[in-house]
């Protein structure tokens, strides 16, 4: 039997932000604006019809009139990813809820959300949470936001707004997101919602649902359909221990059915498991107990109970495969393997604790191009730090773990690791800035840099052997052992000791004035009073200090430029 699956929608964010207590306020509304048994809940997932969603938003006129069913509302925790919520592909997500405390603004695990969410190009709106918290804050249950917003006192008007608009700059910045407030709207598919609301005393809800659905309609095209009777399809959220029943798995349920005694197959990571359904649960939505069903259909959540399961992995795709088997077994294991990496290729090692979070951080990666030698799951051990500590290339020499923990460590490799996702991308491009530039620094001190210098009138200690001068530093600096050339580029003389106000110096720079000695010349022979003298440069150091431009000033560089120009007169191809 044919029938359309309810759209799933995450609700996501950062810790404490009020996902639950939204998404219990909107079970709590619907559930008291329904008739008994329309809403079903299951595990972590409410489905809520339509039906009851219009009921909800009856006194919103822009309401659509939608063809779906329901929505299927997935809760997820802030303090730990989300990012199990996928399936072969992208989101298991149609569209996503994004939380944010709007007196708190974007946080790490708001970025996170931003960062999956776009990176499954899953779409969502903003619910602008805690406006009751806004001080001063009049709660007016009885009518719409917006009117409730014209009712608020000028100077709250403008709080709202200020709040508002923070955080449409951010996003603007940030992620070149354009968002706006939901009545400011005319095309939810082009632009951002953001609904002011509070999960505290409801208001802004309705209007939340209201723009939800005006999301939705995106979808009437998209495949909706599916076959009730087709084998299920589905991706375990997570495995626990249950009281009475052992390790069972809560599983989200996106395509076909789901019964009692079906074989059903999970990903594994080196091969997949199968087992048999020994009994599917629900929790009954008033007394919140588990109560055993024999059959579910998509798109909903559900706990299974089967032999065999302690070692399934989060995130890994589930199947029922009463008839083939072994075709099953081996599409779900290359949907599984085409997420591991395994390659001799250099780059660094990613650890995470599950297939969800694994698929998350390389797609992250990759968008930076960055590349990755080997990518699976567990903590980091033995194999890893060997693996690590073989890379040629000490930038590789890293190790990049989500969710784990670290079971072995060794000097020469670098370990990051934290529980946000995107932290891990961040940390690692800054300690690769900052690596490089030590590299750089370090190279930049074993070059011979550029300066230009002249030798002072009327300052001449000694005329040779070696001549002695006070010279002043034109351009850039001058240090010991320096060879110093004339303006048609003959190298006559070099820095054999440099003195400042009686004290020898190893280095002087622009601007100063100090005595030089330089053997092998005489002044008034081969050097002159008044005279110009660059510090030769040779070709390969000239190279290098062009890669390096950036750590060299304008003058310096000009210089440069002048010394090639000198050089070329000998040598047409010189430094190039
Ligand atoms: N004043 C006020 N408090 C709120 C509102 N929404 C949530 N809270 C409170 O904020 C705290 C966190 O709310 P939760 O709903 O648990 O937040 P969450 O986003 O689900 O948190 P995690 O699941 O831990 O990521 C609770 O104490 C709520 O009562 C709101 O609109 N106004
Ligand atoms: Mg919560």
């Amino acid at each position: 039997m044919e029938k359309l699956r309810s759209l799933v929608c995450t609700v996501v964010g950062h810790v404490d932000h009020g996902k639950t207590t939204i998404l219990d306020r909107i079970r709590g509304t619907a559930v008291a604006a329904s008739e008994a048994g329309l809403i079903t809940q299951c595990i972590s997932c409410t489905n809520i019809p339509f039906s009851v969603i219009e009921n909800i938003c009856k006194n919103l006129s822009q309401i659509k009139k939608i063809k779906i069913p329901g929505l299927l509302f997935l809760d997820t925790p802030g303090h730990a990813s989300f990012t199990n919520l996928r399936k072969r592909g992208g989101n298991i997500a149609d569209i996503a809820i994004l939380v944010i405390d709007i007196n708190e603004g974007i946080k790490p695990q708001t970025r996170e959300s931003i960062e999956i969410l776009r990176s499954y190009k899953t779409p969502f709106i903003i619910a602008a949470n805690k406006i009751d918290l806004i001080n001063g804050w009049h709660s007016d249950k009885k009518v719409g936001i917006l009117e409730s917003i014209k009712k608020q006192s000028e100077r709250i008007r403008e709080e709202l707004d200020k709040k508002l608009y923070e955080l449409v700059g951010e996003l603007n910045k940030d992620y070149n997101l354009n968002a706006e407030r939901f009545d400011r709207i005319d095309d939810y598919t082009k632009q951002i919602a953001i609904i002011p609301v509070s999960g505290k005393t409801s208001e802004g809800l309705p209007e939340l649902l209201m723009v939800l659905t005006g999301l939705a309609q995106k979808f009437l095209e998209k495949e909706l359909k599916i076959d009730t009777n087709k084998p299920g399809r589905g991706i375990v959220l997570e495995v626990k221990e249950s009281k009475g029943l052992g390790t069972t798995l809560d599983v989200i349920i996106y395509d076909g059915c789901l019964k009692k005694n079906d074989q059903i197959i999970i990903g594994g990571l080196d091969e997949a498991v199968v087992t048999k359904i020994k009994a599917l649960f629900e929790p009954d939505i008033k007394s919140k107990k588990l109560k055993n069903v024999d059959k579910v259909i998509a798109a909903t959540g559900v706990k299974i109970n089967a032999p065999n399961i302690e070692e399934v992995i989060s995130g890994m795709p589930l199947a029922v495969a009463n008839e083939n088997l072994e075709k099953t077994k081996k599409e779900i294991q290359k949907e599984v393997e085409g997420i591991l990496i395994e390659t001799d290729k250099e780059g660094v090692i990613v650890k995470t604790d599950s297939l969800g979070s694994l698929e998350a951080l390389i797609n992250l990666l990759k968008e930076r191009n960055i590349s990755i030698r080997r990518a699976s799951i567990g903590d980091i051990n033995k194999n890893d730090i060997a693996e690590a500590v073989s890379e040629e290339n000490k930038f590789n020499r890293v190790i990049l773990g989500f969710n784990i923990k670290i079971k072995e460590e060794n000097k020469d490799v670098k370990i990051i690791t934290s529980n946000v996702i995107y932290k891990i991308v961040e940390e690692y491009e800054a300690w690769l800035k900052n690596e490089e530039k030590k590299l750089e620094d370090e190279n930049l001190k074993n070059l011979t840099k550029p300066g230009k210098i002249q030798l002072l009138a009327g300052t001449v200690f000694r005329q040779n052997n070696p001549a002695i001068c006070g010279v002043e530093v034109l351009i850039g600096r001058i240090k010991i052992g320096d060879e110093l050339m004339n303006k048609s580029g003959e190298v006559i003389t070099e820095i054999k000791s440099m003195q400042s106000e009686g004290e020898g110096v190893n280095e002087a720079k622009r601007s100063d004035k100090i005595a030089v000695a330089m053997p092998h010349v005489t002044i008034g022979r081969q050097v002159n009073e008044g005279e110009i003298l660059y510090v030769n440069i040779n070709e390969d150091d000239f190279r290098k200090l062009k890669d390096m431009k950036r750590f060299l000033n304008n003058d310096e560089i000009n210089l440069l430029k002048e010394v090639a120009i000198i050089k070329r007169k000998e040598n047409s191809m010189w430094g190039l």
